[in-house]
């Protein structure tokens, strides 16, 4: 029987552990390549598969769900002062190609979860509670991160960018999004933007995505700052021909040249005095693809971080000298060189982390103030309202790949610490 409706924080929060992993199961089955893997593109056929058993999932919390014109889908728990600015959780469930079931799952199905466990505890909201599923935060489709919240923030030159962009096979971005139901008044998305204000707080529930609260068994992470990212593409041309007949004094391999630069990536990263400086060159390919054919066009997809954003702007500087020298050295053309993004780090917020210290101790459970290196949505949710981040132990802190693990008691965890905060945040 549900205790009476208590408008103040719940005194015991009990987590339906069993429902909530067989649900990051049955999430995971939505997927482009063979389990344990995970691939879920946005706006892909098993993405919007995924999206409609999210929406299911909202709907029996009895939230209200509405959609934005990108697929940003919200869940909201209207509060009794529901004209006040509103509480938001969320994370995301699309997944790069071969990657794990847990990144950003943890994030919307624990939300969920917390919502049910409020519920269940009696709580009343004062401030509504929205949980939101953000369309897209892998960059893997259109070469963008966090192309929802980059919109939500109110991103006018991602919008204006969304209008040209297309996927690898030439798919235009409306295209795409119309296929899934999306974007079905124009190519204004100005709609998405959030008005200010509307979120008086947003939280995520994470795991590390590193090996550290494993490695010192402590249960909770509470994120003090999210790491500056950025990333570059970039493109050499040379004359190509046959890897035979063509002498070395006369060749100008772009594939080498290629590789010389991500080499210089590493060199560039290392020499920044800083082991918070983090560099790699995660695509590489090379046209034409013939072992017997000196490459002629060489594609390179570079990714840097650091949590001061000063030394990282210093690597992608030095990481374009190195591609101009690199090009006149080897007589090869620099047919581009393109900065994708180059975000500045976000903090935390002050209060909102006291709020997760004062829930983790009321729930006995040890944490960790620590710094997010991979980059979330509330990278950018951060530019819109107060923000901060619970991270949870995942196993040797592998992510992005199938052998991505957190336990249920571990997830369990974090959406206990996640629903007590958004009761403290919601009574504020
Ligand atoms: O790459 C990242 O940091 C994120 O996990 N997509
Ligand atoms: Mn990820
Ligand atoms: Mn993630
Ligand atoms: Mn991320």
């Amino acid at each position: 029987p549900s205790q009476s409706c208590s408008t103040s924080t719940p005194s015991s929060l009990s987590v339906d552990k069993e429902t909530l992993q067989n649900q990051i199961d049955e999430l995971s089955t939505f997927s482009d390549t063979p389990g344990p893997s995970v691939t879920r593109i946005l706006y892909s056929e098993k993405d919007v598969s995924a999206r409609r058993y999210i929406k299911n999932l909202m709907a029996l919390s009895g939230l209200a769900v509405r959609e934005d014109a990108v697929g940003n889908i919200f869940g909201r728990w209207e509060g009794s002062e529901s004209e006040l600015a509103a509480v938001g959780t969320g994370s995301h469930v699309d997944a790069i190609p071969y990657s794990g079931k847990y990144d950003g799952v943890v994030g919307v199905l624990g939300a969920i979860e917390a919502i049910n466990t409020l519920k269940r505890s009696g709580f009343q909201p004062r401030r509504s509670l929205e949980v939101i599923m953000f369309t897209s935060e892998e960059p893997t489709r259109f070469g963008i991160s966090c192309l929802g919240s980059r919109l939500l923030a109110g991103s006018e030159q991602l919008a204006q960018a969304l209008t040209q962009a297309t996927d690898d096979k030439n798919v235009s971005f409306f295209d795409a999004a119309r296929a899934a139901g999306y974007a079905t008044d124009g190519q204004d998305l100005s709609s998405v933007f959030l008005r200010k204000g509307e979120y008086s707080a947003f939280l995520e529930l994470h795991i590390e995505q590193g090996p550290l609260l494993e490695e010192e068994g402590i249960p909770i992470g509470i994120v003090t700052a999210i790491a500056a990212p950025a990333s570059m593409k970039v493109n050499f041309e040379g004359n190509g021909g046959h890897a035979g007949a063509v002498l070395m004094p006369h060749r100008n391999d772009a594939g080498l040249a290629a590789a010389e630069l991500a080499l210089a990536v590493e060199k560039h990263v290392l020499e920044s005095g800083s082991v918070d400086t983090v560099g790699t060159v995660g695509i590489l390919e090379l046209h034409p693809g013939a072992i017997n054919s000196i490459p002629s066009k060489s594609h390179l997809e570079i990714d840097t971080r650091d949590i001061d954003e000063q030394r990282r702007n210093v690597v992608i500087e030095k990481i374009h000298q190195s591609a101009l020298t690199i090009a006149k050295n080897r007589g090869v053309k620099l047919s581009e060189f393109k900065v994708i993004n180059q975000d500045p780090p976000a903090l935390s917020d002050k209060s909102i982390i006291k709020s997760m210290e004062a829930a983790s101790q009321e729930l006995n459970l040890s944490y960790k103030l620590m710094i997010s290196r991979a980059y979330h949505d509330s990278l950018f949710m951060a530019r819109v309202s107060r923000m901060a981040m619970i991270f949870i132990p995942c196993y040797k802190g592998y992510s992005h790949k199938p052998e991505e693990f957190a336990s249920i008691d571990n997830i369990a965890n974090g959406v206990k610490v996640l629903a007590l905060t958004l009761a403290k945040l919601s009574l504020e």
